[in-house]
């Protein structure tokens, strides 16, 4: 690891610069995973740069769960985050995909209610005037490891009470009947804004997936509309492609 490297680095902030430099060393492994890194005056000499500006770029990065500062001992390369692979083909719910995956699956609530739709999701859920959804906004986590944000609107005749909801929300609406079985979904990238990247573990402005899906019951009546950001550094998606038929 070259700290001394920073002035080949190009353009930005110096503290942006030094981070790249990290996040470099540890993406080809002249950083390993539970190796110490220098200290923070050791790189500012080397790097000949104020201890601020290293302190700064230190700080994103244990943030961003990429180092970890143990006191009186120093910093340490955290493990890398798992990706984590969803079939597009199959309707699966996050609880599931963690479970096949050998993870454990956990949510943070942030908001669960039954208010009066927007105007977006009235359109999409097909509601009338006065009629309302069941709120459920999560961060939903894998192994500690936040992977992403849900909001989701359940049409309320379906999901009356949101407390129901304790863990899984398929295996609620499953409880009652009403499991969705047929979805679309609609995949699109964006950058993190702040609020996200705080609750995510990650630097605003990092690239993530943006996704809307609309789930049917057998019958075809829409159930659900959610919106989630995913982190891109740790979801893939992956399609089966086939042969125009
Ligand atoms: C998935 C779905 C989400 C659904 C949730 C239910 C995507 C992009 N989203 O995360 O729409 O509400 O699963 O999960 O896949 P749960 O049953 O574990 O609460």
């Amino acid at each position: 690891f070259k700290p001394d490297r920073i002035a080949a680095t190009g353009q930005g902030p110096l503290y942006m610069r030094l981070r790249r430099v990290i996040e470099d060393a540890i993406a080809n492994g002249s950083l390993q995973e539970g190796e110490a890194l220098p200290t923070e005056r050791d790189i500012a000499e080397r790097a000949d740069l104020s201890r601020v500006t290293v302190r700064r770029a230190v700080d994103d990065l244990v943030k961003q769960g990429r180092l970890i500062r143990r006191h009186g001992s120093g910093t340490f390369v955290a493990p890398p985050v798992s990706r984590v692979e969803q079939t597009l083909s199959l309707l699966t719910s996050f609880t599931e995909d963690m479970a096949r995956r050998g993870l454990s699956a956990r949510s943070q609530w942030l908001e669960r209610i039954v208010v009066a739709p927007s105007p977006e999701e009235m359109m999409v859920l097909g509601l009338s005037l006065g009629e309302k959804v069941s709120r459920l906004e999560r961060l939903r986590i894998a192994d500690d490891v936040p992977m992403a944000i849900e909001r989701a609107a359940i049409i309320e005749s379906f999901l009356p009470d949101p407390l129901e909801v304790t863990e899984s929300l398929y295996e609620a609406l499953a409880l009652r009947g009403a499991r969705p079985t047929r979805a679309t979904q609609r995949i699109s990238a964006r950058n993190v804004d702040e609020r996200s990247a705080g609750l995510l573990k990650v630097a605003p402005g990092e690239a993530a997936l943006f996704i809307e899906r609309v789930s049917y019951l057998p019958d075809g009546r829409v159930i659900e509309f959610t919106r989630s950001i995913y982190r891109g550094d740790a979801y893939d998606f992956v399609a089966e492609l086939k042969l125009p038929q």
